[in-house]
This record gives C-alpha cells, sequence and structure tokens, in this order.
C-alpha cells in the first residue's frame, strides 16, 4: 500500500517562531519537523512505502493525494481549523482517511463523520497492525486506542530521511512520554501517564546519529518533561556528553522539564556538557495559592521561583517561561502580579494564555461538576472564579502587548544576562569560535537581516519605537565588561525572536484564544474550545 500522513498548517503561536522563520538564512519554511509525522511513519511496516506532506513547508496537492491508499492526519489544536478542512477535502479521495495525534485525543466527537479511522493516544501497536490487516483485506476497526502504555525500548528510530533538513530549523527526538506530576489542567498524563517510560541510551544515540546524517544540526529533545525520570535522564546525558565530544559537538540540544530541575546540580551539569542550551519551564504562576490550587506542587518549594529560575540559568540554560491567569485565587491583581514577577525572571521569550479546561483533563471534570463550563463565549469555556471572562481576556492580551514592549522586554533579557556571571561564563565556554571568513559571512548576513527586519517595521508602523529601542539595546549592551558583550550577529539574532514575540502578542489569537474544538463537554451544545497554553 501507498501511504501518506499530512500535517497541517498551523496558526502562527508563541513556540513556532512563524514571524523570524522568514529571516532565518536558507530556505527554512518552517520552525521545526513534526516530531509525530517522522515517528508514524517510521511505524509503517515493509513492505508498504510512505511520503510526508508537511502543509507548513509545502501546498497539499490533492490531484496528487489520488494515488494513495491511507492518508494518515496528524495535528494539535494550532492546527484544528486546517485539520477539519483538509479531511472535508479527503472525502473526495478514494484513499482510507485516518486521524491520530494529539487534538483527536482529547476531543474524538469532533471527528465523527470526517474521517474513517481514528486513533486515539498512542498508536505504536495498533498503527502498523492497522495497515496489516487493511493491505490483508481483513476488518478493521473505525476506532483504536491502545490497552497498554507503548514500552519505548521498542520504539523505531523516526524517519527524519523523509524530511528536508534544508526547510527547518530543527528537528525533534523523543526520549521519554509522560510526567510524574499532577497539574490539574494537564492532558499530557491524561493521554500518556505518570509513570515516565524512557527509551534506552542506545536508541537515543541511533537517532542522533541518523538526525545528523540527515543534516540537523539542532535538536528539541520533544520530552513532555525530559527530567520524569531523573535516572534515566542522567543515564542519557552521559552517553550525550561522550557522544558530543567524540564527534566535536555537532548537536545543540533544547528541551522542556520542570522546575525541580533547579534542585539538581548534577543534572543541570550534565545537560550543560551535552550542549543543551534552552529549556521551556511550566512557571504557570507566582502566587503560591494559584499553583497549590492546581497541584504543580513542584513549583511551591523551599526556595522561591526567583531563586530557582535562576539556579537554572547559572546552569547555562536560557529560560523560556509558560504561564496561566485564570486559576480560582486568581483576582484582578494578578495581571500586575504576573508583569512584575516576570521582569524580575529575566525570562525573556514566553507564552501566556488564559487557564483552559481540557477535555479529559482533572480541571476539567471539576468545572463541569460545579457547572462552570460554559460554551457561550467563543473564547474562554468556563466561568472564572475571581474575574469575568471579558476581564480574563482582555487582561492576558493586555499583559502579552506590555510584555512584549521593545523597552519592556530588553530590559528583563539584559537584566538576566547581566545578572548571571555564570551563565555567560558557561556560555562562554561552549561557543566554538568561527574562523575568520565564518565570521565575516556571520557578520554581513546579520547586516542583511538587520536591514530586512527594519524594513519589515517600517511595513509594520513601529519603526519609531523600535528605533529608541535600539539605542537602549545597545547602551545596556556597552555596559557589560568587554568579555560578556554580544556581538553584532548576536543582537541580531536576539532581534529576530523579540520580532516573533512581539508580532505575536499583537496578533490576538494567535497565542491567546487558539481554536476550535467542537464541544465534547457533553452539553450537547456546539461550541468552540480554545487550546491549552
Ligand atoms: C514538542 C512539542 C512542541 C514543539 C514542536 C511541535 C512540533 N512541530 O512537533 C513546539 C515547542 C514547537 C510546540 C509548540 C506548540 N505546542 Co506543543 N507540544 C510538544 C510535545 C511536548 C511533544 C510533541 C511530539 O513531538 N511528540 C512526539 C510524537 C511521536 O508523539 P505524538 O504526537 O503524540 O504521536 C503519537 C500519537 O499521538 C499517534 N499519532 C500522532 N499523529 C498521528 C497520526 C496518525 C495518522 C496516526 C495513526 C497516529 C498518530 O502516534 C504517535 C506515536 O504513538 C507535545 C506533548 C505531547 N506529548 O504530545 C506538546 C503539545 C502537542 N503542544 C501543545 C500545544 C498547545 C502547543 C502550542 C499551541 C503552544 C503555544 N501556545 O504556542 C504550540 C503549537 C505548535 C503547533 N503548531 O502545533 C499541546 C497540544 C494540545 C492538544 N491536545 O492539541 C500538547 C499536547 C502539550 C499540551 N498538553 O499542552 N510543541
Ligand atoms: S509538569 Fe508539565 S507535563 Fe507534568 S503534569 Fe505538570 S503541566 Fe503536565
Amino acid at each position: 500500500m501507498a501511504v501518506c500522513l499530512i500535517s497541517p498548517r498551523h496558526r502562527p503561536s508563541a513556540w513556532t517562531y512563524d514571524y523570524a522563520v522568514p529571516f532565518l538564512q536558507g530556505a527554512k519554511r518552517s520552525w521545526m519537523v513534526s516530531g509525530a509525522l517522522v515517528a508514524v511513519a517510521a511505524l509503517v511496516p515493509q513492505p508498504h512505502t510512505v511520503e510526508l506532506v508537511d502543509e507548513n513547508v509545502q501546498p497539499i496537492d490533492l490531484e496528487d493525494l489520488q494515488r494513495f491508499d491511507v492518508i494518515g492526519v496528524t495535528g494539535t489544536v494550532a492546527q484544528a481549523e486546517r485539520i477539519f478542512q483538509i479531511l472535508d477535502d479527503l472525502r473526495s479521495l478514494p484513499a482510507t482517511i485516518v486521524v491520530g495525534g494529539p487534538l483527536v485525543s482529547i476531543s474524538e466527537q469532533s471527528f465523527t463523520g470526517r474521517c474513517d479511522v481514528c486513533f486515539v493516544g498512542e498508536a505504536d501497536e495498533t498503527w502498523p497492525k492497522f495497515l496489516e490487516a487493511l493491505a490483508a483485506g481483513e476488518p478493521v476497526e473505525a476506532r483504536y486506542e491502545q490497552a497498554d502504555k507503548t514500552n519505548m525500548t521498542t520504539v523505531p528510530v523516526p524517519r527524519f530521511d523523509l524530511v528536508r533538513s534544508a526547510h527547518y530549523q530543527l528537528a525533534p527526538i523523543q526520549f521519554s512520554r509522560g510526567c510524574p506530576f499532577q497539574c490539574e489542567f494537564c492532558d499530557i498524563i491524561t493521554v500518556f501517564g505518570r509513570r515516565p517510560r524512557t527509551k534506552t541510551p542506545d536508541q537515543v544515540i541511533a537517532e542522533v546519529e541518523a538526525l545528523r546524517a540527515s543534516g540537523f544540526r539542532l535538536c528539541f529533545l520533544v520530552d513532555d518533561n525530559f527530567i520524569g525520570n531523573k535516572v534515566e535522564a542522567k543515564r542519557l546525558l552521559r552517553r550525550l556528553v561522550d557522544w558530543q565530544r567524540a564527534n566535536g559537538f555537532p548537536l545543540q540540544f533544547s528541551t522542556e522539564a520542570s522546575l525541580n530541575l533547579a534542585e539538581d546540580p548534577e543534572l543541570l551539569d550534565l545537560m550543560h556538557q551535552a550542549n543543551f542550551r534552552q529549556v521551556f519551564v511550566g512557571i504557570e504562576s507566582p502566587r503560591a495559592a494559584s499553583l497549590t490550587e492546581t497541584k504543580k506542587h513542584q513549583n511551591v518549594g523551599r526556595d522561591s521561583l526567583l531563586t530557582r529560575i535562576a539556579r537554572i540559568r547559572d546552569g547555562g540554560l536560557v529560560i523560556n517561561g509558560g504561564f496561566i491567569i485564570g486559576f480560582d485565587n486568581d483576582d484582578l491583581q494578578i495581571f500586575e502580579e504576573q508583569f512584575e514577577f516576570i521582569q524580575a525572571s529575566g525570562i525573556a521569550n514566553l507564552s501566556m494564555g488564559p487557564l483552559i479546561p481540557v477535555p479529559t483533563t482533572p480541571l476539567f471534570d471539576r468545572l463541569k461538576r460545579e457547572g462552570r463550563l460554559d460554551y457561550s463565549d467563543p473564547e474562554i469555556n468556563y466561568i472564572p472564579k475571581l474575574m469575568t471572562r471579558e476581564q480574563l481576556k482582555t487582561g492576558v492580551q493586555d499583559l502579552l502587548e506590555r510584555l512584549f514592549e521593545p523597552e519592556v522586554y530588553f530590559q528583563r533579557l539584559f537584566d538576566g544576562y547581566a545578572g548571571s556571571p555564570e551563565f555567560r561564563r558557561r556560555r562562554a565556554a561552549v561557543t566554538v569560535r568561527p574562523r575568520p571568513v565564518q565570521r565575516l559571512g556571520q557578520y554581513a548576513f546579520a547586516a542583511v537581516t538587520a536591514v530586512r527586519l527594519a524594513r519589515a517595521m517600517v511595513a509594520d508602523g513601529s519603526v519609531r519605537k523600535h528605533a529608541a529601542a535600539v539605542f537602549t539595546v545597545r547602551a545596556r549592551n556597552r555596559s557589560l565588561d568587554a568579555d560578556s558583550r554580544m556581538d553584532f550577529p548576536t543582537l541580531v539574532g536576539v532581534w529576530l525572536s523579540y520580532w516573533h514575540f512581539y508580532k505575536v502578542a499583537r496578533s490576538r489569537r494567535a497565542i491567546v484564544f487558539e481554536p476550535v474544538l467542537e464541544s465534547t463537554s457533553g452539553s450537547g451544545q456546539p461550541a468552540i474550545v480554545p487550546a491549552a497554553s
């Protein structure tokens, strides 16, 4: 059989750097390869063939899709509108239409009548079995859900060979699934469970080799929580350190981890040695009562949040933060409190959204019991306790815009950078000095990028305030000692990432109110539910 897997175009969102990608070197079209596409492709058994269509890098050609026997569509809530449009288009084709991935896993009712077969949750065992049965002409089910969670030690190397590295900035590797914590709003633990399951270091090394052979230099470890099992994470890191040393540090890593990373200096040190550069951390709220209410107990520790953030930065990692507003303990003061906290944290890049009761989560069930799910507002699907929905929406939106004003953004970025000599020392230790000719190339490219960025700001009508910020940034940079100053290419890179967040914060529906799944509340009302932050 000929199998095709599609990842639909996504809306601009915080972590997909949509507004920065057009400025990147080379023919980059998308920030990151879809982890699902390459993993699900690897599960297609021989002798069936598989091709990938990532709509974020190439258009979907319906004519061409006529030649496939099975077409699978994946996607998250950030792709929801497009998933449904594509499924409608695919109905006219002869292929068996299949859907899997994070969106269908939390809202399968929305897909009723829109596909032939759906896969809820992990599909490492069910998907190959389904293909074999279909090829043999045996009966197949309309719905598959694995009885047991996947044994990660059996998962094959993703098919990185099916994507063009030139089109992407970074590629995914997944070491573990699941997270030991119990945050009330989280659908990770309802879909993937609370016992982290890991691959072996040998498996990951094989993936790292395959990824490198495909031409990638940046890798995102797409774990729900990379340190969910610290013992196994350290075992892997030791192997990665050896591999990086033996191969001249060909890869830079980033990942997602819980805040208790700050409590393990050995782990932080191993990450630094293995060339980890960034980590996303769900901080959610500076308010302890809100964290406790949402069972994010790991964030309410002996040491303050700011102390722990500083410790991770001192470990050499840039922290990307996730924040949520709208907990039952959040009153109108929370907006100012979040602002003050984020400014003090030195976390430059962050996503912030209203609390969202996602189907399958304990939060969703609790609010349903309390009669507080309400789909009459297409953007906020519950009744907050200490503010109105309108206050929540405008409060989050105003806060986002404020946080990504140029002066505000660069102030916290430089405060974080200047405030951690240890970060700067560790960064200097892993920075490879380019040869003079490479350096010249970097400066030339940075100069062209700076001009293109300035043009984009003119077109956007925001050039005046940005021109003012250029002088502040220059002055802040010069106030650092000579060894710590960012060079011109680094500064342009920082501006690019700022530009993405500036734009996304102002494109209201892009970051705050993700669309669209029809109600799974059981209320019978057709409805729209926004995405998790
Ligand atoms: C890495 C990651 C990212 C990365 C990269 C995304 C990418 N390009 O792949 C970055 C940082 C860019 C990112 C951004 C965002 N993310 Co994200 N991200 C993840 C994370 C941690 C891992 C995804 C991954 O690669 N998994 C590895 C693959 C192999 O696993 P999988 O997708 O689950 O696939 C398995 C099954 O689902 C199934 N399957 C999947 N597809 C298909 C298709 C077929 C045909 C079949 C048969 C089976 C099948 O088989 C696979 C093997 O078992 C997930 C959490 C998670 N565990 O899902 C969140 C997650 C997907 N992200 C989420 C969100 C909300 C976002 C953002 C909107 C955040 C924001 N506010 O900006 C953006 C939107 C990005 C986008 N455009 O899609 C949500 C989605 C919620 C939902 N239920 O839809 C998740 C689930 C996290 C959460 N609970 O909040 N994300
Ligand atoms: S730490 Fe993150 S992944 Fe783990 S339960 Fe909490 S929100 Fe979910």
